[in-house]
């Protein structure tokens, strides 16, 4: 009996493992659910990029796949800054904006403004859909905050991912808090259902990790064909343990790791048998022994290719969560004479 039980679990664990719809389904969520991630994290624009935000906005895309008919909802989770899980600087006085953003324009693969990486660009085209100014508000204060509905159609169709794309742009219009939140697309105004499919990705992730030595966060960019090496920029680490790299062909890339308020910028090698598979960027907080916690550590990750294109995060990771397959050394058997 013991046995059949611990084959079974071990069956599930495989099942698990190599499907990665399970994982597309629930890709809803942003931060995703593989990548171990509480909280994204906006500044008021009079905060100090000391505190891990280089630019106080974030912007993140959402796709839908083209046929999908019913209506649906970006939700915001904790939308407010003040009460619970916001960072407090002073008293709270930030407000942040949270606009959506749909039709042409907004395809970041069509107009490269829509990526907001650049300084100065508009990176606002597209229709305006719905938006909304939150401060310090106890209606809002570790709740979701529903937008919508919306139709996919409102959307900038991509053939080539068959979706429509629409954007969330959160910035902090005043003020010198930390908002953090999270986003689930759903097809419900007051719950949490995922859309089949459907997918959220980011070029400039802004994130806080969890007070917890034994909490590894990861993101997962997609590697696209023709890749050679992406050059990755992480900011406002603080020397806060290692960043590694892992995928089907790599144990562990370390990059280089940046302190307070700065960039730590370096390239990373892609095999051709990496092309059309994410990677695991994987964020191993310090240990107690190597020098205590860092505390509310907010970060910063861009990536480009050797072409200088942006790369994109997904909260789902496509094909799955990448895993090590370590090379086995194939001994000849010699047949007995
Ligand atoms: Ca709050
Ligand atoms: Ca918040
Ligand atoms: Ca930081």
């Amino acid at each position: 009996m013991k046995l059949n039980k611990s084959i079974y679990r071990v069956l599930i664990f495989t099942f698990l493992l190599v499907l990665p719809i399970g994982s597309r389904l629930s890709g809803q969520a942003v931060p995703g659910k593989d990548e171990n991630i509480p909280f994204l994290v906006t500044f008021g624009k009079e905060g100090e990029t000391s505190w891990g935000d280089d630019d106080f906005y974030q912007i993140f895309f959402f796709s839908i796949p083209k046929d999908f008919k019913q209506q649906f909802y970006i939700r915001v989770f904790d939308p407010d800054c003040g009460g619970e899980n916001d960072e407090i600087q002073g008293i709270f006085n930030s407000k942040t904006l949270f606009s959506v953003y749909g039709g042409k324009g907004v395809d970041p693969e069509k107009n490269e403004d829509s990526r907001g990486l650049e300084k100065g660009v508009n990176y606002k085209m597209g229709n305006l859909l719905a938006s909304k100014v939150f401060g310090n508000e106890a209606r809002y204060d570790n709740k979701y905050f529903s937008f919508g509905p919306f139709n996919a159609a409102e959307g900038d169709l991509n053939e080539k991912w068959k979706s429509y794309i629409f954007k969330i742009v959160c910035e902090g219009v005043s003020g010198d808090d930390g908002n953090l939140y999270r986003y689930f697309l759903s097809r419900n105004p007051d719950n949490n259902l995922a859309i089949e499919g459907a997918n959220a990705f980011t070029y400039a992730y802004t994130f806080r990790m969890w007070n917890d030595f034994k909490s590894v966060a990861h993101i997962y960019p997609y590697v696209d064909t023709g890749i050679i090496f992406i050059k990755q920029s992480n900011f406002d680490w603080d020397k806060d343990g290692k960043i590694l790299v892992v995928s089907k062909y790599k144990q562990g890339i370390i990059v280089p790791i940046s302190g307070q308020n700065d960039w730590a910028i370096s390239k990373i090698p892609i095999e051709p048998a990496e092309e059309n598979s994410s990677l695991d960027f994987q964020f191993h907080k310090q240990q107690e022994s190597e020098g205590g916690l860092v505390k509310n550590n907010n970060v910063v990750v861009t990536l480009e290719n050797q072409r200088g294109d942006a790369v994109k995060f997904y909260s789902s990771p496509i094909g799955g969560v990448p895993v090590y397959i370590p090379k086995t050394n194939i001994t000849k058997i010699v047949p007995k004479k």
